[in-house]
């Protein structure tokens, strides 16, 4: 059997497990949720209380707890959709062969501003093996090996064929023979794929409402932390909404952060109606001259149409009622999920517009090239990478840095 023929089967088989895990778990959280409806409580303005942790200069003194009249009570939220289908392991869809170097981070994270930057080891990238030990020479077995290391990369299946036929016009035009100098032809048209459109990070110059969407636990809301910390040390203005109303485990988790940075947060009581927070949120964010709005979503089951429909409803919330601000959607991805991220990336963009992505976990993979598979395929430029838990594990996107880090020795 040949490799297409194993990565096809491989792929259907993993398919198969994936699309049986989401059904049951979506059958579970039913389940376990039966027909117990949630109170559809009022939505809080809340302040994080003066003595909080860290606090940062813009830190307002508000009142620790506000309340404000909820927006129109609209239908509540649907407890099942709380399921995390996205847990369910999705085996590699190619068996990896022997020579896969170790898996190491593959995007060295910088140092906090305490340690000394300049200290930044480099790790060997995952290419590293096969440019070094593997050919002497460019042949039929070199792009057939390089194109297998490609797609077990995570690179994706178009950006793998695109790069393989521009290596093979490069390497004859300019009469290639080592692969060495093939490296330098491929790392350049990597870097090509990856170069970030002009005014990328525009929006953080101006009013913004920055929504995060992805699935349960990619980072979501830590990125909403992480931003806010950052923004706030640049002297803005920034209001967090917490609309993953969902559980409220995830209010917590964002009032912690909110606390943390001394952020104001907008936020309901758990099975509150998203919507009205987001509505709230605007209205703080207009009332208060905010000049970011962060809002953190609930991770919903990317393959289920109504799902969808709710964050495409706070959408059109934000639009309507931030017209002034500039919008920015932002899908939030698990590198360490491989292809699984491409195909949550396609599924949330039939109902939005994504303006970004942030990759996180990167420190918890060797295979960057999912972010390549992605910004080739969707054209959605990575805009931050997460490489750590910590607050300052947020970093924006060095495409150049970031290739050269695959091809690291
Ligand atoms: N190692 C690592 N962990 C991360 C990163 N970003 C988030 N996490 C962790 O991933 C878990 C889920 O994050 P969370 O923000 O709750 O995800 P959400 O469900 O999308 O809101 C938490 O334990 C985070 O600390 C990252 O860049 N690297
Ligand atoms: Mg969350």
């Amino acid at each position: 059997m040949g490799f297409w023929d194993r990565f096809r089967k491989k792929n259907k088989e993993a398919e198969d497990i994936a699309e049986n895990s989401k059904e049951s778990a979506v059958e579970q959280a039913e389940e376990e949720n039966g027909d117990s409806q949630p109170e559809n409580e009022a939505t809080s303005c809340e302040m994080p209380a003066p003595e909080a942790a860290e606090p940062k200069k813009t830190a307002e003194p508000e009142p620790v707890s506000m309340q404000e009249e909820a927006a129109e009570p609209e239908s509540i939220a649907e407890p099942e959709l709380a399921a995390e289908p996205e847990a369910a392991a999705e085996p590699e869809p190619i068996a990896e062969p022997a020579y896969v170097p170790e898996p190491k981070p593959v995007y060295a994270p910088e140092q906090a501003s305490e340690a000394a930057p300049e200290v930044q080891k480099k790790k060997p990238g995952f290419f590293s093996k096969f440019f070094n030990n593997l050919f002497s020479t460019i042949d039929d077995d070199f792009y057939e090996e390089l194109e297998e290391q490609l797609i077990i990369g995570d690179m994706g299946v178009y950006a793998t064929e695109e790069l393989l036929d521009n290596l093979r016009d490069d390497v004859a035009l300019n009469k290639i023979h080592n692969p060495q100098d093939a490296k330098e032809f491929l790392i350049k048209d990597i870097k090509r794929i990856m170069a970030q459109p002009e005014g990328a990070y525009d929006f953080e110059e101006t009013n913004s409402v920055v929504m995060l969407i992805g699935v349960n636990g990619v980072g979501k809301t830590t990125c909403i932390g992480k931003l806010a910390s950052q923004y706030i040390a640049r002297g803005k203005k920034v209001i967090m909404a917490g609309a993953d109303t969902f559980r409220a485990a995830a209010m917590d988790q964002l009032k912690v952060w909110a606390e943390r940075t001394g952020c104001f947060m907008v936020s309901g009581n758990e099975g509150a109606d998203p919507g009205s927070v987001v509505f709230d949120a605007a209205k703080s964010a207009k009332a208060r001259g905010a000049d970011i709005l962060l809002c953190d979503t609930a991770g919903r089951l990317h393959n289920k149409k109504n799902l969808m429909n709710e964050l495409a409803k706070l959408d059109k919330i934000l639009a309507g009622e931030l017209g002034d601000y500039r919008r920015e959607n932002i899908i939030v991805l698990d590198a360490t999920t491989g292809q699984n991220a491409l195909q949550q990336a396609k599924e949330f963009r039939e109902v939005m517009h994504i303006d970004g992505i942030i990759l996180t976990k990167l420190d918890g993979t060797a295979k960057g090239g999912i972010a390549v598979a992605i910004t080739r395929e969707l054209g959605v430029p990575v805009k931050y990478v997460g490489v750590g838990e910590g607050v300052n594990d947020l970093q924006r996107f060095d495409p150049d840095s970031f290739v050269e880090s695959l091809f690291a020795e």
